[in-house]
């Protein structure tokens, strides 16, 4: 099918989708062999190892890259497998410049793996795109930011900083996974190269482990196929396969993500046991303007601080029903985390610290279910938490 001009609803559910040229079949096949017949050394149909290529996940790709607006799409294994392939493109001595509010294990990359490599990373509250300017060295190779941010939810200037990453020479790198293509291109804006976990929103189901690159940039794109035949941290044709059956909700999901979490957030920043609530879409965010002007909705992640501390955020987790006690997000049902001790454990205590990730420190990840049944929940949270202030 010709997708040029489709909007994104509808890319969702047909780009890189044709039916199925033997059969008809309207769902992309999985195609689970791990090798294909070549009719002599070298001839075959564009495929020739899985690794390599896989009919599944070039469908996926493909949506992917549409739904970006980007040319390519390059699928790993896990996001952090994608984030990696990103950074293995550069090469001992290099410097990148990471925003300073990142998901923990995309930190202990940056961190821990990439120090190893003998290359360095600073990072930085990219909120002043002058700071980001100062903050470019003779050697920076990459910039690297998630907006909005995990777990902070902060906002940065994506056009901003791609003009001054432009200025410099150096390719900017997006994680988009928190706001989707649906709500936010960041390719549109200037950036090179959109990273996803799509374990996350465009999986949408909470069953899957996938990542995923997406450039218009030819060069970054090679040498990105190569990386990823290299290394091998290719997503199995089956989860490719399940990220294209979540994509194609996408569209609806993230609407009813933003619903409930506006809601939700207004409610937690009326709430007596509520110190701060971050939320893009809530007017006492630094960020909402930018967030307004570069995002088509706010998504439907919030964090909040809690009065109380951990005793409170404990008790508040322990006792809601809906909400379940868990890492990740992005999925249709409502997940609540304490970023400290769970998914930013890899973030060594004063940089918690300073990003004022603390005791009291939740995460939400809102999702589909009814917003009185989802309110009334958190209503437990509080009531558990009620003495504890
Ligand atoms: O888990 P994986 O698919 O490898 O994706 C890593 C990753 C990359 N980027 C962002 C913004 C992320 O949030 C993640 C994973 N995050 C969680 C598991 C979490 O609970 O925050």
């Amino acid at each position: 099918m010709h997708v040029e001009g489709l909007a994104q609803d509808t890319l969702c559910i047909h780009a890189g989708q044709a039916a199925d040229e033997v059969s008809g079949a309207v769902m992309v096949p999985i195609s689970l062999s791990s090798t294909f017949a070549q009719d002599g050394p070298g001839r075959h149909k564009g495929y020739d190892y899985s690794r390599a290529g896989n009919p599944t996940r070039t469908a996926l790709e493909s949506c992917l890259a549409h739904l970006e607006g980007g040319k390519h799409g390059i699928a790993f294994g896990s996001g952090c497998a994608a984030t990696s392939a990103v950074l293995f493109s550069l090469k001992s001595g290099d410097h990148v410049l990471v925003g300073d509010d990142v998901y923990g294990g995309t930190f202990r990359i940056f961190d821990s793996v990439l120090k190893s490599w003998g290359l360095d990373a600073t990072f930085l509250d990219m909120s002043d795109p002058g700071a980001v300017r100062a903050a470019i060295r003779p050697n920076t190779r990459l910039l690297w930011l998630e907006t909005p941010s995990n777990p902070k939810l902060k906002i940065f200037d994506i056009a901003a900083i791609a003009e001054i990453a432009h200025e410099a020479g150096v390719p900017l790198a997006v994680d988009n996974t928190f706001a989707t293509p649906m709500l936010q291109r960041p390719l549109d804006l200037g950036a090179k190269l959109v990273v996803h976990s799509t374990t996350k929103y465009l999986n949408g189901h909470s069953d899957v482990v996938g990542g995923a690159v997406i450039t218009s940039d030819d060069a970054i794109a090679d040498r990105l196929h190569f990386l990823q035949k290299s290394l091998g941290a290719v997503p199995s044709p089956f989860d490719c396969y399940m990220v294209l059956r979540g994509l194609k909700t996408l569209g609806v999901r993230m609407k009813q993500h933003v619903h409930n979490a506006l809601i939700i957030a207004r409610f937690l920043e009326s709430h007596a046991q509520v110190e701060r609530v971050f939320y893009p879409g809530l007017a006492s965010h630094t960020g909402h303007a930018i967030a307004a002007r570069q995002m088509k909705g706010p998504g439907g992640m919030i964090s909040f601080d809690l009065k109380g501390g951990l005793s409170a955020a404990t008790a508040f987790l322990k006792a809601l029903r809906i909400f379940t006690c868990a890492e990740s997000l992005g999925g249709v049902e409502s997940l609540a985390e304490h970023p400290a001790i769970m998914t930013h454990a890899s973030v060594p205590p004063e940089t918690r610290r300073a990003l004022g990730i603390g005791d009291g420190f939740l995460r939400l990840s809102v999702g589909v279910e009814d917003i009185e049944d989802l309110k009334q929940d958190l209503e437990r949270g509080f009531h558990a938490a009620r003495n504890l202030v």
